[in-house]
């Protein structure tokens, strides 16, 4: 058992929170949270843990409902940044082969067929260190976001890190969300990336934060990192003023020719205790279940949804690796009761019943 007190963060308040100014939405979000306090948390014997993600899971959100997300690799491959989790990067030889920038009118041809098939919102990724300033590539961008919202989609993009004047264009032309994620703990950053810091990735999510765009951040598990990496990203994230709006939980996909390609898989169960405590921490936040769901059992993605998933990437490819396609995915949900959040509803403000 943990040998600190476990904390029962939202027992008193549960009540309280139904009467936010948002239906659902908790109000008193904690932004305190301790390095042993998240361990104890997440070491809870599974069950309990389960128990108490489910507990906050049904006041901050749709119960029953799921977040379709799709996406798309705008601009694939050649990264100069080495990332060695990434088949994209031009360090490692990967067999990715390197795609110019997409044309908008393709990109918005592929974001009209995820709608059709029923995702909410359309997240276009640039394997870029940073989009290049004043370029024609990230005036194509900001066309895609507003085209894309003008589908009547939630519009996320993940571009690299952002100065202020970028992050200000794309909140002009409507984007919803900006993923950028932590990926690790601090101090395990510099065992994955060294082309960058851990400080420049803050930065960039408080711009975004600044500029009034959601934040959707995570991470990756199955690197190599202990779980005290793990819990201390999600302290990370938490602590953040706001919370993310989303937190992408990827589990490694090891890609050979990157350094990680020897990495063990993660355990499923391992992926269920960050979910659940990524509820617990982000009690308002999308939890997403990312990569590496094509290994994973049905049985196994419905815990991950118990533990308080309720996103998911939809559609047969993430960026470069595959993905479960539409018709599982629809079929799983069908089976499990749950549904696809619709795009009018997929707002931080939906109510829980
Ligand atoms: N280049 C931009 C960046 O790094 O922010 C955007 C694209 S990048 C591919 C987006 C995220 O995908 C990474 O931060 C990482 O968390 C995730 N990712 C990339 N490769 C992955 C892999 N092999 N397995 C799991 N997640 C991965
Ligand atoms: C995130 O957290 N996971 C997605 C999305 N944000 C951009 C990317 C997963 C990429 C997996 C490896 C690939 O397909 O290249
Ligand atoms: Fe480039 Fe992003 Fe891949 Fe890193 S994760 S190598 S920045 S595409």
């Amino acid at each position: 058992m943990p040998s600190v007190k476990v904390p029962g963060p939202y027992a008193g308040n549960l009540a309280l929170s139904r009467h936010s100014a948002k239906p659902g939405e908790m109000t008193d979000v904690r932004h305190d949270w301790s390095r042993d306090e998240a361990r104890a948390l997440h070491d809870l014997p599974l069950t309990d843990l389960l128990f108490r993600a489910q507990e906050v899971h049904r006041v901050t959100q749709p119960r029953d409902a799921v977040q379709l997300c799709s996406l798309l690799s705008i601009k694939t491959g050649a990264c100069q940044e080495d990332c060695s989790y990434c088949p994209q990067s031009s360090k490692y030889d990967t067999g990715v082969e390197a795609e110019r920038l997409m044309d908008v009118q393709d990109v918005l041809s592929k974001a009209r067929e995820a709608k059709a098939a029923g995702a909410s919102r359309f997240c276009m990724g640039a394997a870029w260190r940073s989009p290049k300033k004043g370029s024609r590539q990230f005036q194509q961008v900001l066309d895609m976001v507003r085209g894309v919202r003008e589908l009547g989609l939630e519009a996320c993009a993940t571009l690299g890190m952002l100065d202020e004047e970028q992050t200000q264009e794309l909140k002009d032309a409507g984007l919803t969300a900006y993923n950028h994620n932590l990926d690790t703990s601090e101090e395990y950053y510099g065992e994955i990336i060294t082309t960058r810091t851990y400080r420049d990735r803050l930065e960039t999510i408080g711009r975004v934060a600044a500029a009034g765009i959601s934040v959707c951040a995570g991470g990756i598990i199955g690197m190599g990192e202990s779980v005290d990496d793990r819990v201390a990203m999600l302290v990370t994230l938490a602590n953040l003023t706001p919370q993310p709006e989303s937190v992408p939980v990827n589990a490694l996909v090891a890609v050979p020719g990157t350094p990680l390609s020897d990495q063990a898989p993660v355990d499923s169960l391992e992926l269920v205790r960050m979910c659940a405590t990524a509820r617990i921490m982000m009690p308002n936040a999308r939890v997403r279940l990312s990569a590496g769901r094509a290994s994973l059992s049905r049985e196994s993605q419905l815990l991950c949804f118990m533990a308080g998933a309720n996103s998911i990437f939809f559609g047969d490819k993430l960026l470069t690796t595959g993905n479960p396609d539409h018709d599982s995915d629809l079929a799983l949900l069908r089976e499990a009761g749950l549904r696809p959040l619709e795009p009018e509803q997929a707002t931080a403000s939906d109510a829980a019943e």
